[in-house]
């Protein structure tokens, strides 16, 4: 229960859209729970100019929230089962939050996943022109469909009709160069979705270089300048991990996502564990491997809830800036609400 990290939605939502107007890229890690969440929010670095280099927000990722539920990435999940998780993780985070939403499925189902993810304060939906049921674009094995462009134009305009604010955004993510059918089509699509009034375009990949995802980005340039508007666009680089986010940036990328890592290396500790204490016989030899229990008490607010547990009088006088041992408590005494 960590309380710290809490956000109205209102406020929460509409964080994405100053962050893209402040000119600066935006960097993204991937969360699947609300611990991985909390990891994710209160990571960060000191940096030489004295500001902390940290993440600006949070990729829910469809891969790794079906893998931490030991399901693979087949839209098999209920949107209720997803929006569980959602609500977990925008609890713990005060950063902006972007959902995978798959394909959007059926154009109604799309319609309510962005009335709930909205509500909840969630600032973006990736849907993804594939047909549904999608299978994971990285597994170069799977056969994948693109979905007609129309139809998916039309699936982005019913979702963005029951949307009540400005604040939050859909994106259409291409997967033109998935089905290997080239920047050409990706742009092609591009355009389409634009027109159809989306907020954004994710361009994803699965090649090792970046050289498609590059000449994507240059003839998105052109294509904006000759529909005379610009809307901003994210890479995902998994696979062409060699490049700098910077680079990206640089390129014309305005978001970059890291969409995976957190999962794979608790997956990857979670195996060394497993393997260490199996062969030693003893866990002491996977201490080293290991956070430290008071380091999840804090992490998840445990600590906290002692502290209060101790002394819970002394705590709500600091809350409330008034000494309330001898007070009457009642919840909606004006003279605690005023000191609020
Ligand atoms: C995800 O993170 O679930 C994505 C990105 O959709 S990818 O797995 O690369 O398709
Ligand atoms: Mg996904």
């Amino acid at each position: 229960m960590s309380l710290k990290h809490r956000v109205l939605p209102d406020v929460r939502r509409a964080c994405l859209r100053a962050l893209l107007q402040s000119s600066r890229g935006v960097r993204i890690i991937e969360a699947h729970n609300g611990l991985s969440a909390l990891v994710a929010s209160t990571s960060y670095l000191p940096s030489e100019n004295g500001n902390r280099l940290e993440f600006d927000g949070l990729w829910i990722s469809s891969l790794t929230s079906s893998a931490s539920k030991g399901l693979p990435d087949i839209e098999l999940g209920s949107l209720e089962r997803r929006l569980e998780t959602i609500e977990e993780i925008v609890h713990v985070t005060h950063k902006p939050v972007i959902v995978d939403g798959d394909t959007g499925g059926e154009a109604v189902n799309f319609e309510y996943f962005c009335s709930k993810l909205e509500q909840i304060g969630v600032s973006a939906v990736v849907i993804e022109d594939k047909q549904y049921p999608k299978r994971n674009s990285l597994c170069w094995k799977a056969s994948h469909t693109l979905e007609d462009p129309k139809v998916f134009a039309a699936k982005i305009q019913r979702g963005r009709s029951v949307l009540l604010s400005n604040d939050f955004m859909i994106f259409a993510r291409l997967e033109s160069l998935i089905v290997n059918q080239g920047v050409e089509d990706a742009l092609a699509r591009a355009r389409i979705y634009l027109l159809a009034g989306v907020d954004g375009i994710m361009i994803h990949s699965k090649e090792r270089t970046i050289d498609q995802v590059h000449a994507f980005l240059n003839g998105y340039k052109y294509l904006c300048a000759e529909l005379g508007f610009r809307k901003p666009i994210i890479c995902v680089p998994t696979t062409y991990n060699v490049v700098t986010d910077e680079d990206l940036f640089r390129w014309g990328a305005d978001i970059v996502i890291h969409a995976n890592h957190l999962l794979r290396a608790a997956h990857h500790a979670m195996q060394q564990v497993c393997e260490t204490i199996l062969k030693n016989n003893r866990s002491l030899e996977a201490d080293e491997l290991c956070t430290p229990v008071s380091h999840l008490f804090e992490l998840v607010g445990f600590a906290d809830v002692v502290a209060r547990d101790q002394s819970p009088a002394e705590i709500l006088s600091d809350v409330f800036n008034a000494d309330l041992t001898t007070a009457d408590c009642t919840p909606c005494q004006p003279s605690v609400k005023a000191a609020v």
